[in-house]
């Protein structure tokens, strides 16, 4: 499929822009409004140094596979880059986007794969924002980066809504 990621299953950038750009238009012929989850992995490069890059490709999927397990069917979440993942949110206010991205944010950090035998764990830090008028695809996308930035730059592990 050209629209999923190789290797997470998730939704690909591609898709993701072309999902993005009909949120776009439904936001402005019926008014839906919609926002978006910017998820990154924390400390991902040293998972990769750590145990190596196949074992950080496994880390990818089960966090894709966290996320998708808990995503509503209508909305979209996808693999945007390396270790960046976004999630489409439809007909979403503030207070629910902020409770989902908590939400996936407490999932994916309680989830764990088995590296002899011990539990090796991730933690994601999201910026979450809801567009607005003068939102282009872009602003959008660059809005929500920040957003998770400010998460890093507050230790990580967290969400920021704006
Ligand atoms: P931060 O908490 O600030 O996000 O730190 P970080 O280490 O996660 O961020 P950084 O951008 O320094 O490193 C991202 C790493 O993700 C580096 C790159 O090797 C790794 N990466 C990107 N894509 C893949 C992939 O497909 N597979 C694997 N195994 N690693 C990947
Ligand atoms: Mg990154
Ligand atoms: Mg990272």
């Amino acid at each position: 499929m050209a629209m999923l990621d190789r290797l997470t299953n998730l939704a690909n950038r591609h898709y993701l822009e072309r999902e993005l750009d009909v949120s776009f238009e439904a936001k402005k012929r019926y008014g839906t409004p919609f926002g978006i989850l910017f998820m990154d992995i924390d400390n991902f490069k040293r998972v990769n140094d750590v145990y190596g890059h196949e074992v950080g490709d496994r880390v990818l999927q089960f966090v894709a596979g966290t996320i998708s397990a808990n995503s509503r069917p209508f909305d979209l979440y996808g693999r945007w880059g390396g270790e960046e993942f976004i999630g489409i949110v439809r007909n979403v206010t503030e207070y629910d986007l902020r409770r989902l991205g908590e939400r996936l944010r407490s999932l994916v950090g309680e989830s764990y794969i088995l590296m002899e035998e011990k539990p090796l764990r991730v933690t994601i830090s999201v910026g979450a924002t809801i567009v607005t008028d003068s939102d282009s695809a872009s602003t959008l996308a660059r809005r929500a980066d920040d957003l998770m930035y400010q998460s890093k730059a507050a230790g990580k592990n967290c969400v920021t809504l704006g």
